[in-house]
């Protein structure tokens, strides 16, 4: 197939999950168009089967806000004519569905049916979509799109209760190609970061309020009290300065290492001993599910989709939101032992696996050439 992804291309989930399945698609034989206003960040080989292309704006002073709709909704339609593409699979909604279902109408014109695949990632029905000035335009996307998935059961309910859906929501769940997990870092050099007697906690985000950056500091500050720790945070957002200088009002900011953002966190990940998401809200948590495929125990909140990653006693624990305190005494619980620590590691590794790349890329395959059949019936 002749497939068209459009994503966000900065470090964030739904861009990481879009960029993995072209490449897996691609890998399968498919042939991979993606198009955004840069290369995403995970897109590091580009090939016979693995196009980019990107969408310009051109700035006009006129414009308080540059038209990025109109400006990939155009790209859209060039793309398909140019590529002979046969399927758009756009991921998150605002404003990517919208934009593909003004591209389908202009190549309808043209006597062209390219249908349209979205997936709903989270923050674009949790936090942005659901606002009033958004809401009327990503209800009309997604009941216009020809197929709907979301990466969760909990995404989905949200979706539905938020918003007036008159589609199917197909849940297929965010994944992970575990063999790029496989240890093949036989040395972590975990010597760089810490003291063979001090623990490595680590945080990955994109530093945004959703994240509850200053619950990761305070657990760690609990953690560090009880037992030799370090801390790693990684990631850049707004949240991140902040963070810092609580770092320093706590005392702690010796134990305490801002990397910004990291293409290497599959390294990071192989010499940390437990990873924090004490989100408010996750559709997912794809960083969890990264931080297990290492073999690192989560300690999350239990909100959103994470409680469908994360199991509870097995691969970590998850507290209320904001609820510090037990987020610390969990975590203190899996650290202070190391055979309970190996164990926890071993329950990450293994639910992962549940989410291995090799069971999801086939159902997203699967949807498309549903997609491609049931609208072949309206050409
Ligand atoms: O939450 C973020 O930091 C970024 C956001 C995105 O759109 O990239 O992540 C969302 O999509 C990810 C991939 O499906 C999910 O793993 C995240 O849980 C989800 N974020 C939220 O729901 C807050």
């Amino acid at each position: 197939m002749k497939i068209g992804i459009v994503c966000y291309p900065t470090f964030g989930g739904s861009g990481v999950v879009a960029t993995e399945l072209g490449l897996a698609l691609s890998k399968r034989g498919h042939e991979i168009h993606f198009i955004t206003y840069s290369q995403p960040v995970r897109l590091d080989l580009l090939g016979n089967n693995v196009h980019y292309h990107e969408v310009n704006v051109p700035e006009y002073p006129l414009f308080l806000y540059q038209p990025y709709e109109l400006a990939l909704s155009s790209k859209l339609v060039d793309m398909v004519k140019l590529h002979g593409i046969e399927i758009l699979h756009v991921h998150y909604a605002i404003p990517h569905a919208y934009a593909a279902y003004m591209a389908k109408k202009m190549l309808q014109e043209e006597g062209i049916y390219v249908p349209i695949v979205t997936t709903l990632h989270g923050t674009d029905i949790t936090l942005v979509g659901s606002h009033p000035f958004y809401k009327p335009a990503v209800t009309f996307s997604i009941n216009k799109s020809d197929a709907v998935t979301s990466v969760s059961e909990s995404l989905k309910e949200d979706t539905l209760r938020l918003f007036d859906i008159k589609n199917q929501i197909d849940v297929i769940p965010n994944f992970i190609d575990l063999s790029k997990y496989k240890t093949h870092f036989t040395d972590c050099q975990r010597e760089l970061m810490a003291r063979e007697s001090e623990k490595i906690i680590t945080h990955i985000s994109n530093f945004r309020k959703v994240k509850q950056i200053p619950d990761v500091v305070n657990v760690f500050y609990e953690i560090q009290k009880q037992m030799p720790a370090k801390l790693m945070m990684v990631g850049e957002g707004p949240e991140k300065a902040g963070a810092e200088q609580l770092c320093k009002k706590l005392g702690i900011a010796d134990k305490v290492v801002f990397f910004g953002n990291s293409n290497e966190i599959d390294k990071i990940l192989c010499f940390s001993d437990l990873f924090l998401l004490p989100s408010l809200t996750e559709s997912f948590g794809l960083a969890a599910l990264e931080a297990m495929a290492s073999g690192v125990p989560v300690i999350s909140s239990n909100t959103g989709g994470i409680p469908e990653v994360n199991i509870e006693g097995v691969s970590g624990f998850l507290s209320d939101v904001n609820d510090v305190e037990d987020m610390a005494k969990n975590a203190i619980h899996i650290l202070s032992d190391n055979e309970r620590l190996k164990e926890f590691k071993a329950n990450a590794k293994q639910e992962a696996k549940k989410f291995d790349i090799h069971n999801i890329v086939p159902q997203y395959e699967a949807l498309y050439e549903r997609t491609l059949k049931s609208c072949s019936k309206f050409v």
